[in-house]
């Protein structure tokens, strides 16, 4: 019997990516001000920026956006987005708009508010900076575990519950209108979450009648780590898990940029009819009307095919083997990886990385702007340059420093991955050379997007090989 995993597709139609020479990329990247977000695309030769809307749609996607009905009211294509979506979660109320954070912005406009609080396992940037727009704060508790990138767990991406009872003892079940639980966690790893987590989730919030939202843009990876290391799902159904995950939820946000294989879209789903009336007003005066939000009936044709397709499961088998491979083959290598590796991206560790250059000297940052230089590959920092603070003329660093490899959906081939793992290495080896960085101009908020950087003049004394 065979063994080998393989892309359960075959490639219809290819795009070119552009090879240029190191002098090339050390001008290029100079230009950028040494910011990776600042690059033009075209000079990327791997992009690995981010897994949020580069998926490759299938043969049967397109074929559905042709099929898309662009009325104003009432399209067809609607209607079928809509069955899919309640199939799925079983929530009776389903609102498109155009991203992720056009849903959390209408739903934490309604629920949340100055003296709220919003408990999460980890907020995503944007489900944070919605939060706290509305007036609201947004408390992480994720479990102990997830801060620890070199020790193994099955579920390092579970809500701390005795932590979220704390809490909500201490906040008052009235300024709690909700609890959010992100799947997969993607800002400790992309881990998952456990069923038994959800469940206990949802046990403790019935006690006090708070309402559990699901983050769900991960939801098919994250059900697929449940197949496979949950016992009791292993011969259950992808589908079945999905579905009982969205069981225990009262609503949800979701980027469809992620598991429905799609380039743009979203929606946020719920039950309850009177925030669900207020949601839609905000959503006609900012997305559009019901039955489109803010995208075209086509779009809406190829999330509901997507979602379809992702629960596939020689899919979602390639898919997690995939990114798992990279991360395998890195760590084999002594590449400090955050383990296990989640869903949707392998996590460089900088602090073991480059243990020479402290959180202010942006060691994710170094290690990012390295790889492009070696080979064009694009990463994205996850540490002190997203998460960290200048508070009362101190630096606060983030709590991990890590450099994100996110691997688009159905678009790269395992060669590009050797090739990717082959020039990490090659950078891990000369490791002692790469310099720190300084910033030179940042904005106020969501700094990471247009932040200007400097190389720091390395000094011979922090060479260490
Ligand atoms: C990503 F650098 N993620 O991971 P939207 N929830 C979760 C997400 O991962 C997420 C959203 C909600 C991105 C894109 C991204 O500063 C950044 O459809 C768990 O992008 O609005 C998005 O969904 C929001 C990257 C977003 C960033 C913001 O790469």
């Amino acid at each position: 019997m065979t063994t080998t995993i393989i892309e359960p597709f075959k490639i219809k139609s290819v795009e070119p990516i552009n090879f240029t020479t190191r002098g090339y990329r050390e001008k290029a990247i100079k230009e950028a001000f040494y910011n990776l977000f600042l690059l033009k695309a075209d000079d990327v030769l791997i992009d690995l920026l981010t897994d949020s809307g580069t998926a490759a749609m299938s043969s049967r996607q397109w074929a559905a956006m042709m099929d898309g009905d662009e009325s104003y009211a009432g399209s067809r294509s609607f209607y079928k987005f809509e069955k899919v979506v309640k199939d799925l979660t079983g929530l009776s109320t389903v609102i498109p708009t155009h991203q992720g954070r056009a849903a959390e912005k209408i739903l934490f406009t309604v629920l949340g508010g100055p003296g709220k609080v919003i408990p999460s396992n980890t907020h995503f940037d944007t489900t944070r900076a919605n939060v706290e727009f509305s007036g609201a704060t947004a408390v992480d508790l994720p479990v102990d575990s997830a801060l620890k990138t070199d020790t193994r767990s099955d579920f390092k991406g579970n809500m701390d519950l005795d932590k979220l009872e704390d809490l909500i003892k201490r906040t008052g079940v009235a300024n709690i209108p909700l609890c959010i639980l992100t799947v997969t966690n993607n800002s400790v790893g992309g881990q998952p979450v456990s069923m038994k987590n959800i469940r206990a989730t949802r046990a403790l919030l019935n006690k006090y009648g708070i309402p559990l939202f699901l983050d769900a843009c991960r939801f098919a990876e994250n059900a697929f780590f449940i197949k496979l290391r949950e016992p009791g799902y292993e011969d259950k159904t992808v589908r079945d898990i999905a579905r009982e995950m969205f069981s225990y939820a009262d609503g949800c946000t979701m980027s469809a940029k992620k598991d429905a294989l799609v380039n743009i879209g979203g929606f946020l789903a719920l039950n309850d009819e009177a925030v669900a009336e207020k949601a839609r007003s905000l959503l006609i005066m900012t997305e559009g009307f019901p039955t489109y939000g803010g995208l075209a009936g086509r779009d809406l044709e190829a999330i509901a095919q997507g979602l379809i397709e992702v629960l596939d499961e020689d899919y979602l088998k390639y898919r997690i083997r995939s990114v798992e491979y990279f991360g395998d083959k890195l760590e084999k290598a002594g590449v400090p990886v955050l383990v296990p590796t989640g869903g949707h991206a392998v996590f460089l560790d900088a602090k073991r990385f480059l243990p020479d250059i402290p959180p202010h000297q942006y060691p994710g940052q170094a290690i990012a702007v390295e790889m492009y230089l070696e080979a064009g590959i694009r990463s994205v920092e996850i540490g002190s340059v997203m998460f960290g603070r200048e508070k009362d003329g101190k630096f606060e660093e983030a709590s991990l420093e890590l450099v994100r490899l996110a691997i688009p959906r159905r678009v790269y081939t395992q060669s590009h991955i050797d090739f990717a793992a082959e020039a990490i290495i090659q950078v891990f080896k000369r490791r002692s050379k790469i310099p720190g960085y300084r910033i030179t101009y940042e904005p106020p908020y969501l700094r990471h997007f247009t932040a200007h950087f400097e190389p720091l003049v390395k000094e011979a004394a922090t060479v260490r090989l």
